[in-house]
């Protein structure tokens, strides 16, 4: 569905990337509220990601249907901007959430995981990486359910690839050799994040990024005695250094996971029914609150007028077909 622009009023901005913003958008008719991802083609050209925000379009068509992937409802453009309007996911990021109380119970770090897992399963099963996990792009919908965001980095991969794409923390060993690499990345990240969600902070931090890389190739993750068991035993296989023994990629695949003791209690086809009760319910105070994203500074009438300038000497035409399924 081709985006109308003029029929929504644009909110305030809940986040902002590298190459754009995300707004919340009210159309104006129906009173419904939305995410409207707004990409400056400038920066997207300039960061050369041409080809992946193509591909974001395109994937965040096959995640349709899936509850616990946010939904892409339109696509647009106009000379200066390619525009996603996404559903609106208001709980909040995860990210938020776990800075504000610093570590989760293990049911809910467990609920949060196993909807992830969910997700995964269904991006695997059409050779959809996902390779962006983190708290940042797991959303909570109003009722608590998870909403992964932020396609920018997924890609369809039949065997192997070599991009150096994803967040430091959460990168796999075979990224940062670049001897190339598979699903495993997203299983490996998982990892990190049950480990994030349990301890607080990921297992391999330091400031500096050579450290970092450095820990992620060659350091054992180490738990605190209090780290529930069950789940040390996921992450350490979920974190085998060689990909190739990772949980989620031997000859069970993801029912490795599934059935892993860390989650024996999880009803997998009630899961994804959504007929398990979340664990957390985000305060909400309507449909279109937006108190628990934090707030960043609006675009300025100079920046705006920057994006446009930024392209003079570009043809309409051609930086239309640049961006062919907007
Ligand atoms: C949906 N709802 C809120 C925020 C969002 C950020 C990015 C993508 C989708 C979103």
């Amino acid at each position: 569905m081709p985006l109308e622009l003029e029929e929504f009023a644009l909110q305030r901005t809940l986040g902002t990337g590298s190459f754009g913003r995300v707004l919340l958008a009210q159309h104006r008719q129906t009173g419904a509220f939305y995410a409207l991802k707004k990409l400056r083609k400038s920066e997207v050209i300039r960061l050369k990601q041409v080809e992946h925000t193509n591909s974001e379009r395109s994937l965040l068509g096959r995640a349709r249907g899936h509850p616990f992937l946010a939904q892409l409802q339109a696509t647009g453009q106009d000379r200066a901007h390619l525009y996603l309007l996404l559903e609106y996911v208001g709980g909040g990021e995860l990210f938020s959430l776990l800075r504000k109380v610093k570590t989760l119970p293990v049911f809910v770090a467990q609920f949060y995981a196993a909807q992830v897992v969910l997700a995964f399963e269904h991006l695997h099963a059409q050779d959809i990486l996902y390779r962006d996990l983190k708290p940042e792009n797991i959303l909570l919908s109003a009722e608590g359910n998870v909403k992964l965001v932020d396609f920018g980095f997924a890609k369809v991969v039949r065997d192997q690839t070599w991009t150096l794409c994803g967040t430091p923390d959460y990168l796999a060993p075979e990224i940062i050799l670049g001897t190339g690499y598979g699903r495993a990345v997203d299983w490996w990240a998982l990892g990190i994040l049950v480990y994030e969600m349990l301890a607080g902070f990921p297992p391999f931090y330091h400031e500096s990024h050579m450290k970092l890389y450095d820990n992620i190739l060659h350091a054992d993750v180490r738990f605190a005695p209090s780290f529930d068991a069950l789940a040390r035993d996921l992450v350490l296989r979920l974190t085998d250094k060689n990909p190739a023994l990772r949980l989620g990629v031997l000859a069970g695949g993801i029912e490795d996971i599934k059935r892993h003791p860390w989650f024996q209690d999880v009803d997998w086809d009630r899961l994804l029914a959504l007929q398990v009760r979340p664990p957390y319910r985000p305060r909400l105070a309507g449909a279109g609150d937006c108190s628990n994203f934090d707030c960043y500074p609006e675009e300025t009438p100079e920046e705006a007028a920057q994006a446009l300038s930024a392209l003079d000497g570009y043809s309409a035409q051609y930086l239309e077909s640049l961006f062919p399924d907007f």
